[in-house]
């Protein structure tokens, strides 16, 4: 099974005015979108996720505040930090994700390149661990 974590810098067009980013399917971003979901008003201390992906590839963008994304695949644990909206980080497939330490004011948007479906999580830590070595 696939799994593969990208940061993704995005072109910012800023000018006196302010700052703006465009993201276009199959341009900056390598798949192209069928679902956007977002989070936020997030309750101080709590951690979401604790799953992992079949196949979904999901871009996820901190358009407002900060969290900490903590992946892990192949036995390698990394921590990236979301704090600005020029910046996205691309999961795919069996990552193991938590976001975690999100601030009051986070606004985390995810564009995934698939439908909602249940059946493509892995929710048992012990079957994502035994997934990675089929
Ligand atoms: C992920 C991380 C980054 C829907 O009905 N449709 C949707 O598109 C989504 C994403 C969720 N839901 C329902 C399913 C649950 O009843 O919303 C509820 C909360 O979902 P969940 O507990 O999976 O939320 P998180 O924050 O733990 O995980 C979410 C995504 O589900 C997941 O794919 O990778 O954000």
């Amino acid at each position: 099974m696939t799994a593969n974590i990208t940061l993704i810098p995005f072109e910012l067009h800023g000018d006196d005015r302010g700052s703006l980013i465009a993201l276009e399917n199959q341009r900056n971003l390598p798949f192209d979108i069928k679902r956007v979901y977002y989070i936020y008003a997030t309750k101080t201390g709590i951690s979401r996720g604790f799953h992992a992906h079949k196949n979904l590839k999901q871009i996820l963008i901190a358009v407002k505040g900060s969290v900490e994304i903590h992946c892990e695949m192949h036995d390698q644990k990394t921590i990236y930090l979301l704090d600005t909206p020029d910046k996205g980080l691309l999961i795919e497939g069996m990552v193991w994700h938590t976001m975690e330490n999100f601030s009051p004011d986070c606004v985390l948007l995810v564009l995934a390149d698939d439908y909602y479906n249940e059946a493509d999580y892995i929710r048992d830590y012990a079957i994502f661990k035994q997934g990675e070595h089929v």
